[in-house]
């Protein structure tokens, strides 16, 4: 996702955390977010330059056509290294988290930078094209035309669907969008919102469910009808952004229900 993706998933994860999660993600958050979630939420596309090796963390590259993902065959990164995928990274952030109950103020790990990751990265998770096709890398490669601007199919989900629909129904507000999806969840979606926080089994680990499902929603939607040189326009944007907006949806409720996990009550 772009900053208004991430804001969006971090502003409903936010408040929807119990007191213990909220409090520890309080004493975790650096001191310029002034306790906001959703500020801070972008920081790791900020540090991708200055940690070079967190760059493969954002995405999951899976086989061309196959439209799933399995953990052993998929999370590596370009140099075949095991775990380094966004799938990797949300485990790998978790385990350090969970050090914080105890030793919060001694642990081995930078908590404040593990809450940042984890909180991006659970977003990036839900955008179908971050668990996209290999030969694409994601739909990066796939030149069409935005309405009437030059665009790549990757960018469309992670910032141009989001920003027409601020543009025609939020009078140009992440905060507009914010507040319909909020209200979408205790309503339109209000009992499918346990199943989504459920964390599968032992032998399934939830990030296993999100990456399968943006995958299938990559060729379901993202992909579908698109091609080199399409132009994607009013009937592709008034498809998808259902779609993108139960994505987002899922991204903060799901993160909200790992942080609580994860800091207990
Ligand atoms: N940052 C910010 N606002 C501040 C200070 C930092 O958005 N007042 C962001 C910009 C950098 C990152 O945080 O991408 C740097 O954080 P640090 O150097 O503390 O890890
Ligand atoms: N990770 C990393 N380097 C760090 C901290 C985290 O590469 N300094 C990421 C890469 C992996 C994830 O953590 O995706 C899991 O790492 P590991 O396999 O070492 O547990
Ligand atoms: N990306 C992806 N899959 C890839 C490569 C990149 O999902 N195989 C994502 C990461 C960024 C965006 O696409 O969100 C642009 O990547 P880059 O900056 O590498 O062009
Ligand atoms: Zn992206
Ligand atoms: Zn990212």
């Amino acid at each position: 996702w772009g900053i208004d993706g991430h804001f969006t998933v971090c502003k409903i994860a936010q408040s929807r955390l119990s007191k213990a999660a909220a409090d520890a993600v309080q004493e975790l958050l650096p001191e310029f977010a002034q306790g906001d979630l959703a500020s801070v939420c972008i920081w790791a596309d900020r540090v991708k330059f200055r940690y070079h090796w967190s760059s493969p963390l954002h995405f999951i590259d899976t086989p061309d056509s196959l439209c799933t993902y399995q953990y052993d065959r998929d999370c590596k990164d370009e140099a075949g290294e095991k775990g380094r995928c966004v799938a990797g990274a949300i485990n790998n952030y978790t385990s350090q988290l969970l050090t914080y109950n105890t030793q919060p103020s001694n642990s081995e790990y930078n908590l404040t930078e593990a809450l940042l990751f984890l909180s991006h990265f659970m977003g990036d998770i839900h955008q179908p094209l971050h668990v996209g096709f290999t030969g694409d890398r994601g739909g990066n490669t796939i030149d069409i035309h935005w309405y009437t601007r030059k665009q790549n199919l990757h960018h469309v989900w992670d910032s141009n669907i989001i920003e027409t629909a601020e543009g025609k129904f939020y009078d140009f507000s992440v905060d507009g969008l914010v507040d319909a999806i909020q209200t979408n969840i205790t309503n339109e979606w209000a009992d499918q919102v346990e199943e989504w926080e459920k964390c599968g089994s032992d032998e399934v680990p939830c990030t296993e469910i999100y990456a399968s499902e943006s995958i299938q929603a990559a060729c379901d939607w993202a992909y579908k009808g698109v091609s080199e040189g399409s132009t994607l326009a009013e009937r592709y944007f008034a498809s998808r952004v259902p779609v993108l907006n139960l994505r987002l949806a899922q991204g903060g409720v799901r993160l909200a229900a790992a942080l609580n996990r994860i800091f207990g009550s």
